[in-house]
């Protein structure tokens, strides 16, 4: 039977906009194309230590660095080339949950969002009386492993940064450090999962599906009918719509625009690549029904420059290598018994900002976020390896590189143009960020950087940086917000040139966050979702 909304994807967008739409008592269906990640959603991917509870991998926090180096790491889209999560949650599941409150920049006119988005903060409040932030997730209130903390934050007090308890203040983001803020709640991932989705789905009139992957929406010109699936126990695959329905993609900034690819909606590069593919070519509508949209333009992503160090404090935690097979087993036992202590917390541990003025006049802003251990280490110099923990240096928001992303002839979606550094400027910024960042560092005895070592200048460092580990997993921007002829979808989501095609997730935001984004997601998500109920001509 129709649906009147159909709801593409249970991301940080999806389960947010599938929720408020559910509210509303509407028939709704969400598809995502993935399984279950917590346990709350069916998952059982259940760490050796923790047998007979139904604490997965996604549900305890401090597995979060266990997710780049496990066997079988079924949790990443395969036919997306950069990281991005197939399943539950989305990226929400598999993150390092660092949750941050948009300030006003994020959406204001100035990074690029419609005017009638300037007055964005009572949808990021609602997002909070849903979803609140935590800086101290252990359930016990404790902070655990904070040697990283108490080293970082002295390198950063000698260089006039306060601290400050940072989702209080979103707009201070000016030499300011604190602690990682975080969506856990009582020990586990939390995010909207445990919220949103648990909400939606005690209500009769919504309905989920897993393993459901959508291939393009069902399309009649301007008018959508519904969305094409790989479910072989429909007619065809089809979930239809009712006649006034709507569907939402939310499948991120990667697989909202090839969906949209798969429906005749970008540019005919792309439409051709789908229109010459065996299988998808079947469905692409005829090419004087394809809508002509800057699909996949105007992405952005923060270039990120990892700096390792050592200090005689730190505890690595012995690089996060052991956590999924062989954990510290009083840290595991404390876990187990009551949701507290170090594996109730993600891996960063203290997170700074700091805004830099240039020459071409717009202000940039640099994010660092620092934990215990290093995901590689060049150096020349001998290490301990027990001592070493990582700064990661991201430029954010005022960023003006731009690239581009798109399907290959296999469809798998990838960036075309990587978006880093393609304005001189921004590197030119990172780099006085890093140099200031490393301009006393003798104010901190013990401190040493290993990577890079004394072989090589910061600027070169920057210059050689291999590009591909530039990418910090934040894109945003593939089906940007804003003007016809500019963007892909109108002040109220709506994709330009159709009736009743909408997108809510990442790639609707037109320029970068100041911060880890999945909470600017989600706060997007709650004014997109709003002006999509009360937009007239709906179900
Ligand atoms: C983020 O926002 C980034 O997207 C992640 O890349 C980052 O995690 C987390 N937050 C936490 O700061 C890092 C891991 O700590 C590394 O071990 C890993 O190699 C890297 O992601 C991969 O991109």
């Amino acid at each position: 039977s129709p649906y009147d909304y159909i709801v593409v994807g249970a991301g940080a967008g999806g389960l947010v906009a599938a929720d408020r739409l559910s509210e509303t008592g509407k028939k709704v269906l969400l598809l995502e194309r993935g399984g279950p990640s917590t346990g709350e959603t069916g998952g059982n991917y259940i760490a050796p230590w923790a047998p007979g509870t139904n604490l997965t991998k996604f549900d305890v926090p401090g597995l979060f660095e266990s997710m780049f180096n496990d066997g079988n790491p079924f949790w990443w889209c395969k036919d997306i080339n950069v990281f991005a999560g197939c399943l539950v949650g989305g990226g929400t599941s598999i993150n390092g949950a660092l949750y941050w409150l948009p300030p006003y920049s994020d959406f204001s006119p100035g990074a690029g969002w419609p005017n009638s988005w300037g007055n964005h903060a009572p949808w990021t409040e609602k997002l909070k009386q849903r979803l609140p932030s935590t800086d101290a997730p252990s359930t016990d209130g404790k902070r655990y492993l904070m040697q990283t903390f108490n080293v970082v934050s002295k390198l950063l007090s000698s260089q006039g940064y306060r601290q400050l308890t940072i989702n209080d203040a979103p707009d201070q983001k000016d030499h300011v450090f604190g602690y990682p803020a975080y969506n856990f709640q009582g020990g586990k991932r939390a995010g909207p999962v445990a919220t949103y989705f648990r909400s939606a789905k005690t209500r009769p009139n919504f309905t989920y599906k897993l393993y459901t992957n959508v291939l393009n929406v069902v399309r009649n010109g301007a008018q959508i009918t519904g969305v094409k699936t790989n479910d072989t126990s429909i007619v065809d695959g089809v979930y239809p719509l009712t006649q006034r329905g709507r569907v939402i993609l939310s499948a991120g900034s990667f697989g909202t625009p090839r969906i949209l690819f798969r429906s005749g909606i970008g540019p005919s590069d792309m439409l051709n690549i789908v229109k010459n593919h065996a299988e998808a070519g079947r469905f692409i509508p005829p090419d004087n029904q394809w809508i002509n949209l800057p699909v996949g333009y105007n992405v952005s992503d923060n270039p990120s420059i990892n700096l390792v160090f050592t200090h005689p404090d730190i505890d690595a935690y012995d690089n996060w290598a052991p956590i999924w097979n062989s954990p510290r087993p009083a840290d595991a036992a404390q876990y187990l018994k009551s949701q507290s202590g170090i594996f109730s917390q993600a891996s960063p541990r203290i997170n700074f900002w700091r805004a830099y003025g240039a020459p071409d006049g717009r202000t940039r802003w640099l994010q660092g976020t620092g934990r215990p251990g290093a995901a590689s280490i060049t150096t020349s110099y001998p290490y301990n390896a027990s001592q070493i923990l990582t700064i990661t240096t991201y430029l954010s928001s005022g960023i003006t590189s731009r690239g581009r992303i798109g399907i290959d002839a296999a469809l798998t979606a990838r960036p075309l143009i990587g978006p880093w550094f393609t304005d001189p400027m921004d590197k030119q910024v990172l780099i006085q960020g890093i140099n200031d960042l490393l301009s006393n560092m003798k104010n901190v005895s013990g401190l040493r950087l290993i990577t890079p070592d004394n072989t090589t200048t910061i600027t070169d460092y920057v210059n050689n940086y291999d590009p591909g580990s530039l990418n910090s997993n934040h894109w945003v921007g593939s089906c940007i917000i804003g003007t016809q002829g500019k963007a892909v979808v109108d002040e109220n989501t709506k994709v330009f040139g159709t009736n009743n095609l909408f997108v809510i997730d990442a790639s609707i935001i037109p320029s970068m966050p100041m911060s880890n984004p999945h909470g600017a997601i989600m706060s997007a998500a709650e004014q997109g979702v709003a002006r999509i109920i009360a937009l007239s001509g709906g179900p």
